[in-house]
């Protein structure tokens, strides 16, 4: 027998919700358009054209790409990840003790909104704001989190936060703490990091920055973190010019390119290139480039810092208070910045 507050609804309809049950809170999708689309075409095909052509690290993360990144970080090979991961693991309660109350809590290149996630309970943030280039990358790990953390109010925000920090003003409540992890301040350039920084600095009022750094070290370690046995990172590479064929037609063709990954030690930089097999020319509508055999495409700087160089860049860039927490080999730091 049916328990006697059981009804039967029409098949295909739901029921009305009991109107004792609280609905779960969602969490709010803002995407912000900036460059058009025609305006990004032409950049690209202006870089592939350029006297050292260049591919903008972004045509790495397409669908496939952002998944190969991902694999990239279980490789044993790619420290940063896991060491990253054991300093916030180790150092966390410090971390929060230093930073104290979060009201708004940005996280810049969100993805699967993990990193932020395990450090909820120790930071308690009133409001998470999830930003990444498309919010289609973060919806579906923003609602799972939603639902286990119903008491955190959430956002969605899309936009190209390396271009502009032009956050809404309803976002950044009280003070905020900016956080941006997994060393991806070392794809820009020690200028292009400094100018960041201050964006940074001067979108924060009161408020801080939680942000992880690759650290120097021996070339072999750094150079084997970019060229892995598997060929993850050779994939994740030569996907840029899959990615790069659909967005300008052009026709590359991966299997005429190699990866290359060099550190420069006078720059500290890893440099990620491709490399013509064999003399070529790439066609697209409107232009043509011809390479040389063995000419080079570079497509990503991955710069790595010595601590006291890194601290003196937050100060230049305007923070006054830099406190740094690192794992016993010294391989990476996480640095806690405030204004
Ligand atoms: C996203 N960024 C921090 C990675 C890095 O280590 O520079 C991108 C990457 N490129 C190759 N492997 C990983």
């Amino acid at each position: 027998m049916r328990p006697a507050s059981t009804k039967h609804w029409p098949l295909g309809q739901d029921a009305p919700a009991p109107a004792h049950k609280t609905t779960m809170p969602e969490p709010r999708f803002l995407q912000i358009r900036q460059a058009d689309a025609e305006a990004e075409r032409d950049a690209a095909r202006r870089a592939l054209m350029a006297p050292r052509a260049t591919i903008a690290p972004r045509y790495f993360y397409d669908a496939l790409g952002s998944l190969l990144f991902e694999a990239i970080t279980a490789l044993d090979e790619y420290y940063p990840t896991r060491t990253e991961a054991a300093i916030f693991a180790r150092h966390g309660a410090a971390m929060a003790q230093a930073i104290g109350a979060v009201s708004t809590m940005i996280d810049l290149g969100a993805g699967s909104c993990a990193k932020a996630a395990r450090l909820f309970p120790l930071l308690e943030p009133a409001h998470y704001v999830a930003v990444d280039v498309s919010v289609e990358f973060v919806r579906d790990a923003l609602r799972r989190l939603q639902r286990e953390h119903p008491h955190i109010e959430m956002t969605a925000l899309g936009m190209d936060f390396s271009a502009s920090l032009e956050l809404p003003a309803e976002i950044v409540r009280g003070q905020p703490l900016f956080f941006y992890p997994g060393s991806s301040i070392g794809n820009f350039t020690p200028d292009e990091a400094l100018a960041f920084l201050r964006r940074i600095h001067d979108r924060a009022q009161d408020g801080a920055l939680l942000i992880g750094v690759d650290l120097v070290k021996p070339r072999q370690v750094l150079e084997a973190a970019y060229d892995d046995a598997l060929g993850v990172t050779a994939a994740f590479n030569l996907n840029a010019l899959r990615h790069l064929n659909r967005v300008i037609g052009s026709d590359f063709d991966t299997a005429q390119w190699r990866h290359v990954a060099l550190y420069d030690a006078p720059a500290s930089r890893i440099e990620m290139h491709l490399q013509a097999r064999a003399p070529l020319c790439v066609r697209w509508s409107g232009g043509q480039r011809r390479f040389a055999e063995g000419e080079r495409i570079l497509t990503e700087y991955s710069c790595k810092y010595e601590p006291d160089v890194f601290a003196a860049l937050l100060r230049d860039a305007g923070f006054g208070r830099v406190r740094c927490w690192r794992d016993d080999a010294d391989a990476f730091a996480v640095f806690l910045a405030r204004t």
